[in-house]
């Protein structure tokens, strides 16, 4: 798989950092084919080269619209070395065989950048040359594709050490980098001739996405990119709706949190958990997962970290809900989920979940890592005299959790693994506190005993201090801010032991 060149095919626009590569090429002996403006520059290093004309006895015509596309320089690229007709054709054609291509793309954005006439733009859609990238990228095991200057400084290197051989696992990175490079030279085409036609870029989605009845509003339409059955089984009910699918998306993030726990039932609305609760068994867990907040859970979308029996079915089946995912039924259960005929039944595959997370943003996309930190109690610090016990250690750890997958600012109020309530969403942590006492308060909770969790450090004592008023005992939060020693001082004061994570979770 290792294959050393003996010739190459160079045709650049930026012929800035070319010279050591030619240089050496000419030391080991590899032939080099060139188009007139790179000819012109290689013969002025003093370096033999041979012009791409020669071979495809062909002017470059049309003003240079025309140079290498030529079968003898598509077929020299395009050939398959292990292939007897290929190899008999290239004979009986006389077409030179080509090892190496190197390519740098007439500039198509810097030249709408600057503002340049629509004539001048469209000289600049290369097209010998990209078809020069595709073709030596496709052939990657007998062809290094070289396809932007960028790269110019790697080849010399790589060329250097394997004295003109190049592995079979380079060249294919070379193609992927060259598709890389293809790929969104032809997406800046498509956007300068998109400007303003919106209409476009939806054919373009309706094409390649899942069209869906609408978007978030029956106004708006809505498409989904993915592989929505790598992940579901869907054993039951109506197509989903594009809200449906954030809420099994805040769902299926959620519950990954407590995949090896014990049975664990939660209840989400609008991306945000409005029940969740661990028990003994998923039955009792769906119990006190309703009992969080049974008026937001109407509507609802549910999952499970165990299979759903019987019992537990029954009790779902009481309520109406959009969607009730988990990871296996028994059968019982599902003939009973079924009763509805709208209600949605996903069996979750057990896979995981891309790294990257995106999302648009003024006129581009965002892109992050997924949050990957899981918080355990092995990772805390104690920042009070005061510490938790064992069983409150394990409810911080519970409400943080939740934290991490609710809408920010977020403060999770939780008691012997069961959601008290939460604040979701407030532009202040005070607000989402008093939200989730009010809250609490409302379903006739006992605050008393309770823990609080908190995405973010409390920027002041306020937090604590409204908590430590509704009987709060413990908190769990980052830390970090500049007025910690404020909450623990407060903390200390009043019996009151807090733990921190070190880690934000934000999701905004
Ligand atoms: O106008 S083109 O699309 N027609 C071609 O056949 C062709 N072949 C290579 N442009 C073509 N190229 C491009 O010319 C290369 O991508 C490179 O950017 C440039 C190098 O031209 P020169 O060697 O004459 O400076």
């Amino acid at each position: 798989t290792t294959k050393k060149a003996t010739s190459a095919l160079i045709s650049v626009f930026h012929k800035d950092g070319l010279a050591p590569i030619v240089q050496k090429f000419n030391e080991l002996g590899i032939t080099i084919y060139s188009t007139g403006g790179t000819e012109k520059f290689i013969k002025e290093l003093g370096i033999k080269v041979v012009p791409v004309e020669d071979v495809t006895s062909y002017p470059s015509i049309l003003g240079g619209r025309v140079k290498t596309l030529h079968p003898k320089v598509f077929g020299g690229i395009l050939n398959r070395q292990d292939h007897q007709g290929d190899q008999e054709q290239l004979k009986e054609f006389d077409i030179p065989q080509l090892d190496i291509v190197i390519v740098d793309l007439y500039p198509f954005e810097k030249t709408v950048a600057s503002g340049a006439s629509e004539q001048d733009i469209i000289e600049k859609i290369d097209i010998g040359g990209i078809s020069l990238i595709r073709a030596a990228a496709k052939n990657f095991k007998d062809v290094l594709c070289v396809s932007s200057m960028d790269d110019y400084s790697e080849v010399l290197d790589l060329i250097t050490e394997g004295k003109g051989s190049t592995t079979l696992e380079d060249r294919k990175r070379f193609a992927a980098k060259s598709f890389n490079v293809s790929s969104h030279y032809d997406t800046a085409i498509f956007n300068y001739f998109n400007k303003n036609h919106e209409e476009a870029v939806l054919k373009i989605s309706e094409a390649n996405g899942q069209v869906l009845r609408y978007g978030e509003n029956p106004h708006q339409k809505g498409f989904f990119f993915g592989d929505f059955d790598a992940m579901f089984h869907k054993v039951h009910g109506k197509e989903l709706s594009y809200n449906n699918l954030l809420d099994v998306d805040a769902a299926v993030n959620l519950m990954n949190e407590f995949k090896n726990d014990a049975p664990t039932f939660a209840i989400l609305k609008h991306n945000n958990a409005c029940g969740l609760a661990m028990r003994d068994t998923l039955h009792q867990a769906y119990m006190d997962a309703l009992a969080g907040d049974p008026v937001s859970a109407f509507g609802g979308v549910l999952i499970s970290n165990k299979e759903i029996d019987k019992a537990t079915a029954e009790e779902i089946h009481q309520l109406f809900c959009e969607v009730v995912i988990a990871p296996s039924y028994a059968a019982d259960a599902l003939e009973i989920l079924k009763g509805k005929k709208n209600r949605i039944i996903l069996i979750q595959n057990d896979v995981e979940l891309p790294e990257s997370m995106l999302r648009t943003c003024l006129n581009g996309v965002l892109v992050q890592g997924r949050d990957n930190k899981t918080d355990a109690i092995e990772d805390l610090t104690y920042a009070t005299e005061n510490k938790p016990s064992k069983g409150e250690l394990e409810d911080l750890i519970f409400a943080s959790k939740i934290c991490k997958h609710t809408k920010s600012n977020t403060i999770v109020l939780a008691k012997d693994k069961q959601l008290l309530a939460s604040g979701t969403g407030q532009t202040s942590r005070v607000d989402a506190l008093n939200q989730a006492i009010h809250k609490a308060q409302s379903f006739n909770f006992n605050l008393e005993g309770s823990v609080m969790a908190s995405d973010a450090f409390f920027p002041f004592p306020d937090c604590v201090e409204i908590a430590g008023n509704s009987g709060v005992k413990s908190v769990i939060q980052p830390g970090g801010s500049i007025k910690d020693q404020l909450s623990i001082d407060y903390c200390n004061e009043n019996g009151i032991a807090m733990v921190m994570t070190g880690t934000r979770h934000f999701k905004h």
